[in-house]
């Protein structure tokens, strides 16, 4: 049985890529694994047996072969050691790639989502102003070391690599902002990801959930 992973039917980026099912999409088609999918309302994201697989009531979760996951970090990382070409063979290089991974998830992308969080919930408060350059700041620190750390070269590790899936799909979440054309080097890191076939196909995968759902709306009666 090919893996099942979950997404929103109804994403609130309006198929933009944005939602962290579009890394995994992109994942499996960078190793040519085909996969189903579960679209979840919110409400059944939140229901009991969604989260008997993620427990947190969100999104992605990735099934395969009895195995249950949740977090994209670990869901990448278990499709990068099962299929060839997301993890160096030498241990040494495939140590770098793992702390990488980690890195995306732990340190880069939690800045950017703050940036996100603050511009839902805060926009309007007193304080926004003021809180904003402060965020960027941190991001800027951030994508400073970022880009000394990839220097001249097109990935972060070597050959192209499951750290760069993470990486890249963190910081398209910079699309939005300025921020990211500050270090051309990284937004030509992000471009060369988003120019990869397997980004597109899964960037096309979720597109299309987004179009079905307009054109049912669209639908008379
Ligand atoms: N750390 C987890 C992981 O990496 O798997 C984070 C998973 C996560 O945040 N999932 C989100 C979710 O399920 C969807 S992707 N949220 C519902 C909830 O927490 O109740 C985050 C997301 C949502 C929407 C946009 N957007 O509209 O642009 C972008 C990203």
């Amino acid at each position: 049985m090919q893996p099942v992973i979950t997404a929103f039917a109804d994403s609130p980026d309006r198929g933009r890529g944005f939602a962290r099912d579009m890394r995994v999409r992109w994942a499996l088609a960078e190793v040519g694994q085909a996969y189903d999918v579960r679209l979840l309302s919110f409400a059944e994201m939140k229901e009991a047996v969604h989260p008997t697989v993620h427990p947190f009531g969100q999104i992605p979760t990735f099934e395969a072969d009895g195995a249950a996951l949740f977090e994209t970090g670990a869901i990448i990382l278990h499709i990068a050691e099962r299929h060839a070409g997301l993890l160096p063979a030498d241990s040494s290089a495939r140590a770098r790639v793992i702390s990488w991974m980690f890195a995306a998830v732990g340190t880069v992308e939690p800045v950017i989502v703050e940036r996100e969080a603050a511009g839902h919930a805060e926009r309007d408060s007193p304080w926004y102003a003021q809180r904003l350059p402060i965020i960027d700041n941190r991001i800027r620190n951030r994508l400073a070391d970022l880009s000394t750390a990839l220097g001249e070269a097109d990935w972060l590790v070597g050959d192209f690599s499951a750290a760069d899936v993470l990486m890249i799909d963190a910081l398209r979440r910079l699309h939005g902002s300025d921020l990211l054309s500050e270090f051309p080097g990284l937004a030509r890191y992000v471009s060369r990801g988003e120019e990869r076939p397997a980004f597109r196909a899964a960037f096309d995968a979720q597109w299309a959930v987004y179009q079905a759902k307009l054109a049912r709306e669209a639908r008379p009666g």
